[in-house]
């Protein structure tokens, strides 16, 4: 394995050397060596039934069709609808997690947590139209509550977030039948129209595609946003520290990765128990290392500083270093591969919730209603790893400072100063030009393409053209590793963008949290929307969005619900459909005929760029500014 062909992330780099050296497999060898299947690359199998598998050609998609007839347009989207399903299913379902602690929290039955942020529940309370004056918190809470479980099982009507959505991009969800009921029952109805034998029919497929992507965005990912930030804080600016120069040599260094921050809250406790500090210090260490990975990472990063080792491609490399005394892990973009990588430096694994235990690994399990047992016990076994390292240890000492924290609470607060009101300053500097527009890059790394690179270089495009870019998930560690959350950044955006970061002091470049946090970049949308000048819905504003390195299904569902919203998405590696077919037609030109956005792909960083840069201008020529 060429190790510098694979990432331009040096520590990763490093540490897949000493892999090698060390006679370690990572994800990065299993990719050169499995090489992707072309039919299942463009979805042109289905294994719907045991009459298929079905294969068709993509060279000549309509030359052939599925056993049972399905034609390309209908085996295709629903596949399409089957990684939305779960990708829906997995942010919604982690929302869901968020709210039974809620619930929990406001019934009195867990005392380990509480209601952090009183200001942002009562804003979020009446977004949806709860009473808020002169009432009592607990009221308006169990109110709340009441009203975002209809999230999950409301059987008819709009979700409540329905009611946040701009209402002309609200109108055309009604006519196009795909404004969002309770998710359990789209995510129910988009599994059973993708059986066989029942909806064969690829717009009408895709309507649902849409429906239950837009309850993931404006359903289970804002309420897990929303019930994070009234739990644990609303996240505002912090400098942090980013890269694997975070682990320390001569302390007891834990990782959490994963996904729902009530883990790494209760990890945040457990590490600062004087007891357990004592105990390390007694077995030889200096103290107690908490560290981040991938969208837990990414929370715990913008709401409390915690330093963060890396996105998604490094948490296998991450181990390598040797100095990782314990890895704990929930939900989500945990590779199996981990455990065996863990084993050979004798690195626990542990896993915590019931979904997901990992043959090889340890599982202690996470009860939130006594969560300090879990992570309490972790600690111990890490300082007791800490005793007994055997592992040589090897750290690449590099650490990249950035400021991240930019929740669309802060933005307003930051843009708009005490003196004027929330979005009007960014709507005004997007209307005379130093703005150009607005993107959001977002989503995974990928071993297909060169870790972080297609990221860092469609990021820098975008600047230098004085495009705003708000950023998510791995790869908003992608671009802290490259420097560009820094506001000494500014000097690589245009001249426009450069004298706003310069006036405010902000990166150009503005990290807002996890990929569920992608929310808050669609309340962004809306609030420049509300805010005027730019249009009357989101389609309307000179934005779009990327996910230059996406790999799972989460960022299908993502990328549709923003599509479904309105915005020009672009995804990068490969894209999931066989060109010149009509379901890729929908999805890249008739959905924007509809009132929507549209989907992109490209593999070409600076491609990319120009797409969403083309789509901007169109943007503002249509706004006539
Ligand atoms: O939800 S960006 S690799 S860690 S899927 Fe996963 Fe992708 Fe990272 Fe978080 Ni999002
Ligand atoms: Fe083949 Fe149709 Fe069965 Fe799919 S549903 S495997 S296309 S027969």
């Amino acid at each position: 394995l060429d190790t510098r062909s694979v990432t331009i992330c040096e520590a990763t780099r490093q540490m897949l050397d000493k892999a090698q050296r060390d006679g370690v497999e990572t994800a990065f060898d299993r990719a050169a060596s499995m090489k992707p299947c072309p039919i299942g690359a463009d979805s042109a199998c289905c294994k719907h039934c045991s009459m298929g598998p079905c294969r068709l050609n993509s060279k000549d998609p309509y030359g052939k069709v599925g056993v049972c007839g399905a034609d390309i347009d209908t085996i295709m989207s629903r596949n399409f609808a089957r990684m939305v399903a779960s990708g829906a299913a997995a942010h919604t379902d982690h929302g869901m997690s968020m709210l039974d602690l809620f619930r929990e929290v406001v019934n009195g039955h867990i005392k380990e947590y509480g209601i952090k942020d009183v200001k942002k529940l009562m804003e979020v309370a009446q977004s949806v139209g709860i009473e808020t004056d002169s009432r009592e918190v607990s009221d308006i809470a169990m109110d709340l509550y009441n009203e975002l479980e209809k999230t999950y099982t409301q059987i008819e009507g709009e979700i409540p977030f329905a009611k946040r959505v701009p209402p002309k991009t609200l109108e055309t969800w009604r006519k196009q039948g795909i404004v969002p009921r309770g998710a359990m029952r789209e995510i129910m109805e988009l599994m059973h129209r993708t059986h066989m034998g029942v909806d064969q029919q690829y717009e009408n497929i895709t309507r649902q595609i849409s429906r239950t992507a837009l309850a993931d965005g404006w359903g289970g990912s804002l309420v897990a946003t929303e019930i994070s930030d009234i739990l644990f804080g609303t996240p505002s600016p912090v400098q942090v520290e980013v890269n694997m120069g975070v682990l320390k040599e001569n302390m007891v260094n834990i990782i959490v990765h994963g996904h729902e921050p009530n883990l790494f809250e209760s990890m945040l406790v457990s590490v600062n128990a004087p007891v357990l500090v004592e105990a390390a210090k007694a077995a030889g260490a200096d103290g107690i290392n908490l560290v981040g990975m991938c969208c837990s990472g990414a929370e715990m990063l913008v709401r409390h500083g915690i330093p963060h080792a890396g996105n998604f491609m490094s948490t296998e490399a991450v181990l390598v270093t040797g100095a990782v005394d314990a890895m704990c892990v929930d939900v989500q973009c945990i590779k199996q591969g981990l455990a065996k990588v863990a084993d050979c430096y004798n690195t626990p694994l542990f896993t915590t919730n019931t979904r997901c235990h990992i043959e090889g690994a340890v599982h202690i399990d996470f009860n939130e209603h006594k969560p300090l047992d879990c992570t309490d016990e972790i600690v111990i076994k890490a300082i007791s790893r800490f005793k007994n390292r055997t592992a040589a240890i090897e750290i690449p000492q590099i650490i990249n400072k950035g400021v991240h924290g930019f929740s669309y609470e802060y933005i307003n607060y930051m843009l708009g100063g005490s003196f004027r009101s929330g979005f009007t300053p960014l709507n005004e500097n997007i209307i005379n030009g130093r703005i150009r527009g607005v993107a959001g890059v977002v989503g995974c790394t990928n071993p297909r393409v060169r870790q972080d690179w297609v990221h860092v270089e469609l990021v820098k495009e975008l600047i230098k053209n004085d495009v705003l870019v708000l950023q998510t998930g791995c790869s908003q560690i992608a671009l802290a590793k490259a420097g560009l959350t820094t506001p000494e950044a500014a000097v690589l955006a245009g001249p426009g963008l450069q004298e706003v970061c310069e006036a405010v002091g902000m990166p150009p470049v503005l990290g807002l949290g996890s990929c569920v946090d992608n929310s808050r970049i669609l309340i962004a949308a809306a609030e420049m929307v509300k805010t005027g000048g730019l249009g009357e819905s989101i389609a309307d504003l000179p934005a779009a969005g990327a996910a230059p390195e996406w790999m799972s299904e989460k960022a299908i569902s993502i990328g549709h619900y923003f599509v479904a919203s309105g915005v020009y998405t672009v995804f990068g590696v490969t894209f999931p459909v066989v060109d010149g077919t009509r379901f890729q037609k929908l999805l890249f030109e008739e959905l924007e005929e509809k009132g929507m956005g549209k989907w992109g792909f490209a593999v070409d960083p600076y491609e990319m760029a120009r797409m969403m840069i083309a789509h901007i201008d169109k943007k503002r020529q249509q706004l006539g500014i």
